[in-house]
């Protein structure tokens, strides 16, 4: 491709509200353009490089058995008002009417139309398992839009659906899945995790996220130091045994703590330390009060609140709602005397002796507190989130955070919507079933940002070379000068014949333009042809290592061989 009669409108300044590397370098690079908010133009550069992620995305979807099939964006009302999802979502789902005043959704995802279409397609157990996937844009009207392709209200995703009439089936899918993602992500070259993950609103249990490691990361990732557990933080469950002093039980006392509300501040006034104090926090489960109790020097995981209550909603309760039932103040919150309401503790609460806690009286906390003389809980449970330094639940290491870019995210459905849509089949005795299904989601644009995050340095982008947009930059200093213009048409032919996807910078332009404009696109070798042409000399310039060779014409085709497959 001859640089001239392509559209790469580099940058050298950095835009200002461009606040991550991806996406200054993937703006200044000429790769994208923003058209408004969190939507953006793919330029032919972007273009390719998400061709060669979709193309990997697709060896590995059809060699675990998945079959591509593209549905519409325009889906009807109705397909969500079936599974209730039309009522639950709120503006984030992009709602827009036809001519006749009929109501649509641009897809934010495909469950409601894959499974009303394989309803009605597909009637027989022996038609099952059946997998399809897609790779289509979606729109997700995002409160916050941010960091370019990586949070996005039009972004491109591969989703795939999988049928089944028995368990075991989805899991043998769930397990290929899993196995095809990893393959997906180390193709990309991308530091991943697979972690435990929260399904969320989507229902079923077992989920996992893949995780791009990355300091911007919005998600936060618990891992052991010294085995392959990983979980979201939101997930990460906490196994460990909370030893018991075996100091002599104190007299409860209650005593005057005039304004001290935080733990820190209660625990310093009382000379004692957070890990004796029990913290009490109000929340609402749907419309359930529950009083929760954690260690002080813990916090309450209120998705793992969420999951034992399988509420719906879970949020702690307003300081009004918190006065009306315990008739106190937020910081003045204890289990002793909380008679008419619910209390669950975290497992490490009940280790406590002689402990801390709130009198439910405002300026007034317990001292000497323990677990079962002076508070029963209707339950201990695991409701903590996990801290760095935890032991890992799998017992091998301890417990490491790190951030993460989700990329990938596969689910085990269940029923939840075969049942609302009524997809059903006969099964081998003639009797009906819902279908059981898995769903499996990769961010496609989200991975061409999470490799321009993981691959750059201070000039620009540095693609992997089974990603990058051309294989070779050829660079003429100057066409006006015949040998240069001679010997790079010549060795542009050469590279092309030789089955290379060669960048030829034939520009009028300065040379210290194009090199910094190759610097910025990050093209895996370099290849210039300067003031040695007449010699058939030029230079090689490996973009990853920075290594600068010079190499007469006969040896290029085997030293960029060399060099590419080293890389
Ligand atoms: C919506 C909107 C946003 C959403 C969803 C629906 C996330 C929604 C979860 C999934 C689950 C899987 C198939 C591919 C893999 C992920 N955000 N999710 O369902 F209407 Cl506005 O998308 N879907």
């Amino acid at each position: 491709m001859r640089q001239s009669m392509t559209l790469i409108p580099t940058l050298r300044e950095i835009p200002s509200d461009a606040e991550v590397k991806s996406h200054q370098l993937l703006l200044r690079a000429g790769f994208i353009r923003q058209n408004a908010s969190g939507v953006y133009s793919y330029l032919p550069l972007a273009q390719k490089v998400l061709r060669k992620i979709e193309n990997i995305v697709r060896e590995e979807m059809n060699n675990a058995g998945a079959v591509e099939l593209l549905m519409p964006a325009l889906q009807q009302a109705e397909f969500w008002q079936e599974s209730g999802r039309w009522y639950t979502y709120g503006p984030e789902l992009m709602r827009l009417k036809d001519r006749h005043d009929r109501e649509f959704a641009l897809g934010a995802t495909h469950e409601e139309v894959i499974t009303s279409l394989v309803r009605d397609e597909v009637k027989s157990y022996k038609r099952l398992p059946l997998t399809l996937y897609q790779i289509q844009t979606k729109f997700r009207d995002e409160k916050r839009p941010r960091f370019g392709l990586l949070r996005g209200r039009e972004f491109i995703m591969k989703d795939a659906y999988s049928f089944h009439s028995n368990p075991e089936s989805l899991d043998d899918v769930y397990n290929k899945m899993y196995q095809a993602y990893s393959n997906v992500f180390s193709r990309c070259q991308l530091d991943f995790r697979a972690v435990i993950a929260d399904s969320g609103a989507m229902g079923g249990k077992d989920t996992h996220e893949f995780m791009v490691l990355s300091e911007i990361g919005e998600d936060t990732i618990a891992y052991s130091n010294s085995s392959d557990f990983a979980a979201n933080i939101e997930m990460a469950p906490v196994q460990m045994i909370y030893e018991k002093s075996n100091e002599e039980l104190k007299a409860l006392e209650k005593v005057e703590t005039i304004n001290k509300k935080t733990i820190e501040e209660v625990a310093s006034f009382l000379k004692t330390s957070a890990n004796k104090c029990i913290k009490s926090l109000l929340f609402k489960a749907d419309d359930q009060f529950i009083l929760v109790l954690v260690r002080g020097d813990h916090e309450v995981n209120d998705i793992k609140l969420k999951n034992i209550y399988e509420a719906s909603s879970v949020e702690l309760a307003s300081p009004e709602e918190t006065k009306a039932v315990l008739g106190c103040e937020i910081g003045s919150l204890g289990p002793i005397g909380a008679s008419n309401i619910v209390v669950i503790a975290d497992h490490a609460v009940e280790a406590i002796v002689n402990g801390v806690c709130g009198a439910n009286e405002e300026h007034f906390h317990y001292i000497n507190v323990n677990p079962n003389r002076d508070f029963q809980v209707s339950q201990y449970a695991d409701l903590r989130f996990i801290q760095e330094g935890d032991p890992s639940p799998d017992g091998k290491g301890q417990i490491v955070f790190a951030k993460g870019i989700e990329v990938g995210h596969v689910f085990k459905l269940g029923t939840r919507y075969s049942e609302a849509m009524n997809a059903t089949y006969l099964d081998e005795n003639g009797r009906t079933q819902p279908m059981i299904m898995g769903c499996y989601g990769i961010g496609v644009s989200r991975t061409l940002a999470a490799v321009a995050e993981q691959f750059n340095d201070e000039n620009g982008l540095i693609w992997p070379v089974n990603l990058a947009p051309f294989d070779l930059h050829l660079i003429a200093v100057n066409m006006k000068d015949q040998d240069q213009s001679a010997l790079a048409e010549e060795l542009y032919e050469l590279l092309k014949q030789n089955r290379y996807d060669v960048l030829f910078d034939e520009r009028q332009e300065r040379p210290g333009v194009k090199f910094a404009d190759s610097d910025l696109i990050g093209l895996p070798v370099r290849i210039t042809i300067g003031k040695k042409a007449a010699e058939g000399i030029v230079e090689l310039k490996t973009r990853k290592t920075g290594e600068v060779q010079e190499v007469h014409k006969e040896e290029l085709l085997n030293t960029i061989s060399k060099i590419v497959t080293n890389l």
